[in-house]
């Protein structure tokens, strides 16, 4: 894995493109997805921001991680977005002043000093913080970087596992559609459906201000998740009493393949990981149990308020491929789906699109409910990877290359043609464009 830079080749100029969005996006302390849409820290997009940063700068991607872990609760939380005071409060809705961390987190423990959302996003950060103490060691560890991170990243975990076991079968529960970061997957409506949307007049949305409504969310959407936000917060974000609650396979398989690596990190540490490599396979076990559906070869998300599994195929569910504890015959039939009529990954699509394209509710454009997103490319060619689906993996990787080359880094694209959609200069698509580069 050494940085190869050759300006002859566009490799060499997509590397260095890349590096520009990263730097663009820079504070000083953190990096922004994106400075018109979202002009604050996003949790799991540090994590991936983190993942591609290690090349060019492991320093800058400590720091990337270690300020969003300056912002975790007491109660070990770590919120879906951190708050930059100097952008002015209109800029992003919900707002601070929706959010109340100081005052409505208190029993929480949310942070005095810096203001965050209270809700969740999928735990990337310690398979980030693994990734980034590997690519410098001796840096992470004259910086004693692990040393730091891991009691928190423990916590964090801890968190997720005893706070947000709702269903009682060992799997962490999201409790607002936001949490799972795929906002307006087509597995929410069911849930959602039973949520009554706050008044359209009650707030006022500030993404429509950058992107296209035809691309966004509809205010129906967000009616309903500014009404299961206001509960949540208005309950002082205490677990166990949400109208949603839904386990979700990408975010479950993220906080396995993240349990793995924090019994590396364990390791590193001069401790043993053997408990946690063990949890995380009985965490698999779970998702295979409660998840997993043999007959349709795809994981799906389980409703706990109504009951049962919710039949959309996502691509929240072929995530679990990056799990090194999956069967074959779970892999294979992975594999199948991926590349099958659903998905088309290799035959009809460019990149893994966020949802069926035979589903009733598939609209390429649409953010999550077609497109396809960086992210979760990068996670499904890791796991084609993994289990030693070398040659798919190459054509995955090559066709995400291509793609954030031609979209500049579009946060998504069509997934047939690949054309750009929301905004470009999108931080995780230039960093997982980097990760695949080295
Ligand atoms: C929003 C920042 C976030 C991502 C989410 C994505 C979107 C925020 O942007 O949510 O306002 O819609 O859905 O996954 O973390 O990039």
């Amino acid at each position: 894995h050494t940085a190869v830079y050759d300006p002859t080749t566009s490799a060499g100029s997509l590397h260095l493109r890349a590096i520009e969005v990263l730097d663009g996006n820079w504070t000083g302390t953190s990096t922004v997805p994106s400075h018109g849409l979202y002009p604050h820290q996003w949790s799991w997009d540090s994590a991936f921001i983190a993942i591609g940063l290690r090349h060019v700068s492991p320093r800058r991607a400590q720091t990337e991680l270690e300020t969003l872990l300056d912002a975790q609760w007491g109660d070990g939380r770590i919120p879906h977005i951190v708050f930059n005071p100097s952008v002015p409060l209109d800029a992003y809705f919900p707002s601070p002043d929706f959010w109340r961390s100081v005052t409505a987190g208190r029993a929480a423990g949310a942070p005095r000093t810096v203001q965050t959302s209270g809700i969740v996003q999928p735990p990337v950060h310690a398979l980030a913080a693994w990734l980034v103490h590997r690519a410098d060691p001796g840096l992470s560890r004259a910086r004693g970087f692990l040393a730091r991170v891991y009691p928190r990243l423990a916590a964090w975990h801890r968190y997720l596992l005893h706070r947000r076991d709702l269903g009682g079968g060992g799997l962490v529960s999201v409790v607002h559609p936001w949490e799972q970061g795929m906002d307006n997957a087509p597995s929410w409506d069911a849930p959602l459906a039973r949520i009554a949307p706050a008044p359209a007049r009650s707030f006022r949305r500030a993404d429509l201000a950058h992107g296209a409504p035809e691309d966004r969310p509809t205010d129906l959407d967000y009616g309903r998740y500014v009404r299961l936000a206001t509960d949540y917060r208005d309950g002082e974000y205490a677990d166990g009493r949400t109208d949603f609650a839904v386990e979700d396979p990408a975010f479950n398989a993220l906080l396995i393949a993240s349990e793995h690596a924090l019994a590396r990190i364990a390791e590193e540490l001069g401790a043993t990981g053997t408990a946690r490599h063990a949890r995380a396979q009985r965490l698999t076990a779970a998702l295979v149990d409660r998840l997993w559906d043999p007959a349709e070869g795809l994981f799906f998300c389980r409703d706990l308020r109504g009951g049962g599994l919710i039949r959309e195929r996502g691509v929240s569910g072929l995530v679990p491929l990056l799990l090194p504890g999956l069967s074959r015959e779970i892999v294979s039939a992975l594999v199948g789906t991926l590349r099958g009529p659903h998905f088309g990954v290799g035959a009809t699509t460019r990149l893994a699109p966020s949802y069926d394209l035979l589903g009733e509710a598939f609209d390429p454009h649409r953010y999550w409910r077609g497109p396809a997103w960086f992210n979760t490319s990068w996670l499904v060619e890791r796991g084609l990877r993994l289990h030693g689906e070398r040659a798919h993996a190459d054509a995955l990787r090559a066709a995400v290359l291509d793609v954030a080359d031609t979209s500049d880094f579009a946060e998504y694209v069509d997934p047939y043609t690949g054309e750009a959609c929301g905004a470009t200069g999108f931080s995780w698509t230039a960093a997982l464009t980097l990760d695949l580069l080295h």
